[in-house]
């Protein structure tokens, strides 16, 4: 079997590994993105709602730790997109990833700078729109990953995506191990994003409570909220996700939410979740893969023995050693 270890664009960043961090909100903060990037992957701080200055603190927190390159995550569903697109040009950050929508009409002036950019994608005619657009790459996101998610699994989605786009394809959703890399690599993607196992690292910043909450998970520990309101999000289960569920059945034939109070709604959920370890009313997004995971590691660690894993899987030499 010959598989495509990583791409153009994880050799420009000068990565050792094919492993991108998932622009986690919150969760996914500059000392998080730091560490990743340090070890040889590529890290992304998430920005969900957050406004320019926010993102611009977690940027120089990022900057302070390490001088590899690392990538900030947009979510255009955000209304402070610009603000944090400004911040992203004027800090002179070298990679976006984006998630929950188009990132098109900002994609001239990012690549007038030298930014290269990857969004997530939950179709193959997504992905197709994307590449005629212009965009470097495209992150295959199946609907095992925590948080904002489509419908599409990542075993079916993204053999389906290899074979319509040209440009290279990172999968994403349900990997937590060499075994998830080496399967990515199997169905033709150049390189993996991660999301849940980031968070059980000493480096990652979620409170003690989310770490717990992930440590312990079972496979069917997680559930999916917003699925009548239309933003589906994976949550681990608690007594926040069954109300929200609740909620929404009985809500059905209300009009979807505007909004502010969806915004004020998913942004504070989460950050009781990532900040305070709020156990009943915090939104714990977390992926499938959570079962999983049984142990914090350190993220070099971690990331030397997944790529050790997968190699050894795929029967292919492990440069990195
Ligand atoms: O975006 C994600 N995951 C997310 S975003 C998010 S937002 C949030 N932030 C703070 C608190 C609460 C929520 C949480 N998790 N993943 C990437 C992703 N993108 N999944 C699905 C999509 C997607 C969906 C539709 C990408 C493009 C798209 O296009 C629709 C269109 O035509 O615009």
């Amino acid at each position: 079997m010959t598989v495509t270890v990583g791409n153009p664009i994880f050799d420009k960043l000068g990565m050792k590994y094919p492993i991108v961090e998932g622009g986690m909100t919150w969760a996914g903060t500059g000392a998080l993105a730091a560490a990743v990037s340090e070890a040889g992957g590529l890290g992304f701080i998430g920005t969900g709602y957050w406004h320019g200055d926010d993102v611009r603190r977690e940027v120089r927190r990022a900057k302070e730790l390490t001088d590899k390159p690392f990538g900030v995550n947009v979510m255009l569903m955000s209304r402070h997109i610009r603000e944090v697109f400004d911040v992203i040009l004027e800090e002179g950050v070298k990679v976006v990833a984006t998630g929950a929508g188009d990132p098109s009409p900002f994609l001239e002036e990012l690549h007038a700078a030298g930014v290269t950019v990857m969004p997530v994608v939950p179709s193959v005619s997504l992905a197709r729109m994307m590449e005629r657009k212009g965009v470097d790459a495209v992150i295959a996101e199946g609907m095992e990953s925590g948080g904002h998610i489509g419908q599409m699994t990542t075993m079916a989605m993204v053999p389906q995506i290899v074979d319509a786009v040209s440009i290279p394809v990172i999968a994403a959703g349900g990997i937590g191990d060499g075994r998830g890399v080496a399967a990515a690599l199997a169905l033709g993607a150049s390189g993996v994003q991660m999301g849940t196992r980031f968070l059980a690292t000493p480096e990652s910043e979620v409170h003690p409570n989310f770490k717990q909450k992930i440590l312990k998970a079972k496979d069917i520990d997680t559930v999916i909220t917003g699925n009548i309101a239309g933003s589906r999000a994976r949550v681990l289960k608690n007594k926040m996700a069954k109300e929200y569920i609740k909620q929404e059945i009985n809500e059905i034939q209300k009009p979807a939410p505007d909004y502010e109070t969806v915004e004020k709604l998913e942004s504070g959920t989460l950050r009781r979740a990532v900040q305070e370890g709020d156990k009943d009313g915090g939104a714990f997004m977390a992926g499938q893969i959570s079962g999983l995971i049984h142990e914090e590691q350190p993220v070099a660690e971690l990331l030397a023995e997944i790529w050790d894993q997968a190699t050894k899987i795929l029967n292919i030499e492990n440069t990195t050693k």
